[in-house]
């Protein structure tokens, strides 16, 4: 017999699921609007995947296999329908994915009735996270994610190995695993991103070099590398596109987010930028451009972040973080910047191509010192003093 109590939280949940997003009357810049509630947290996962809902086997009706947290998310726009495959932390701290759906990309989203239980191809592999999903133009839609194994080769016993793991399918459910994705020079790897289009005959890839689980040590940034066989890939160069610098929302680490846009100016990438405070790591969003012809050379840097942790958005169990790796452009030319707060929960953010187009290539860049920047700060109100004297 199924537990009462069930009923009574599948009503709640569905009153959650049912609720209208309303864009955040109180916030502006311009670029984008931020909406009130989160798309997706923990509240939505589905209470089969997390209740045993017999009376006799779980009097108390309790969780069983809770979920921690529901944060960074894969996007992708398939027959009018906006899809998230989220990563899901259970309370065990082992992520998995899932997919949910969507008819308008800002509320609604609800989950399949099982997550994705990907191919054991991999039996050092702890955990998986963070999948970016490419619609590629060989016909694939790709996931690419993190997988973290132990690191055997150290005492320290919290020492990880990351690398970029990949999956392929056509429809979102039946998912291929291909192996591994070998960096040759790279010793880790977090935040690859497949770029959707062919380059020199080959698939292009955006990485994140690291010299260790953490650290990014010597890696000094977002690279590229170029690979010629996708299920067996191997990327023997990487170059640098956007870099990490001094004093920049880049400084700690530089790394690619969602798939690049493509518009007829250029790529628009929408990456994470992290730096150190006395209070820990920084995560934000900013975006960059790079060229159609090349889209490993960046032409665009409109200076600062994108989008920063802001209110309640900046506590969660790991605070003061945003992170991004998804967004969706539909027919109309509309943008939904998909981004985990504080790897807790997930929000949109909502702009067109026409408005981004303008904040990557007419937003000033980064002087990259105080006295410059206010010296570009001052060029700016000298204008509009003069406009508003006329
Ligand atoms: O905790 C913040 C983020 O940390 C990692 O990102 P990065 O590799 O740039 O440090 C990832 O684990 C990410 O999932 C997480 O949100």
């Amino acid at each position: 017999m199924i537990h009462e109590k069930y009923f009574e939280m599948a009503d709640k949940q569905e009153r959650l699921l049912a609720r209208k997003n309303q864009k955040d009357a109180h916030f502006y810049n311009g670029i984008y609007d931020r909406y009130l509630y989160p798309v997706l947290t923990r509240e939505h996962i589905p209470l089969t995947w997390q209740y045993d809902l017999d009376r006799e086997a779980n009097p108390y009706f309790m969780e069983r296999l809770g979920v921690n947290a529901v944060m960074n998310s894969g996007a992708i726009y398939l027959n009018g329908k906006y899809y998230l495959v989220a990563r899901i932390e259970g309370n065990d701290r082992k992520s998995f994915f899932g997919v949910a759906e969507s008819d308008n990309g800002v509320d609604g989203f609800r989950f399949w009735e099982y997550p994705i239980l990907l191919e054991d191809t991999c039996p050092e592999e702890t955990n998986v996270y963070d999948m970016r999903l490419t619609q590629h133009e060989d016909g694939y839609i790709y996931g690419v994610f993190c997988s973290e194994s132990k690191d055997k080769t150290v005492k320290d016993l919290s020492a990880a190995v990351a690398a970029a793991g990949i999956v392929r399918t056509k429809d979102l459910k039946h998912w291929e695993r291909l192996d591994n994705l070998v960096t040759l020079h790279s010793p880790q790897q977090r935040n690859v991103v497949l770029h959707p289009e062919f380059v020199n005959g080959k698939y292009a890839f955006y990485t994140r070099p690291m010299d260790d689980f953490i650290e990014t040590g010597s890696g000094g940034g977002v690279g590229f590398g170029l690979c010629d066989d996708i299920t067996h890939g191997v990327v023997d160069e990487e170059k640098m596109t956007s870099l990490r610098k001094y004093h920049t929302i880049t400084e700690a680490k530089n790394g690619a987010g969602a798939v690049p846009i493509k518009t007829d100016q250029g790529w628009i990438h929408i990456a994470h930028g992290v730096r150190n405070t006395a209070a820990g790591l920084r995560y934000v969003i900013y975006a960059f451009a790079t060229a159609l012809d090349d889209p490993s050379r960046v032409i665009a840097e409109p200076s600062g972040l994108l989008i920063g942790p802001r209110g309640g958005e900046r506590v969660g169990d790991v605070s003061n973080v945003v992170f991004t790796n998804g967004a969706i452009v539909n027919e109309k030319g509309e943008v939904y910047l998909y981004y985990a707060s504080s790897d807790t929960r997930l929000h949109v953010a909502v702009t067109d191509l026409d408005r981004l187009k303008d904040y990557v290539f007419h937003t000033p860049s980064d002087p990259g010192r105080s006295v410059e920047c206010v010296a570009q700060r001052c060029r700016l109100i000298e204008k509009n003093l003069r406009l508003l004297a006329e």
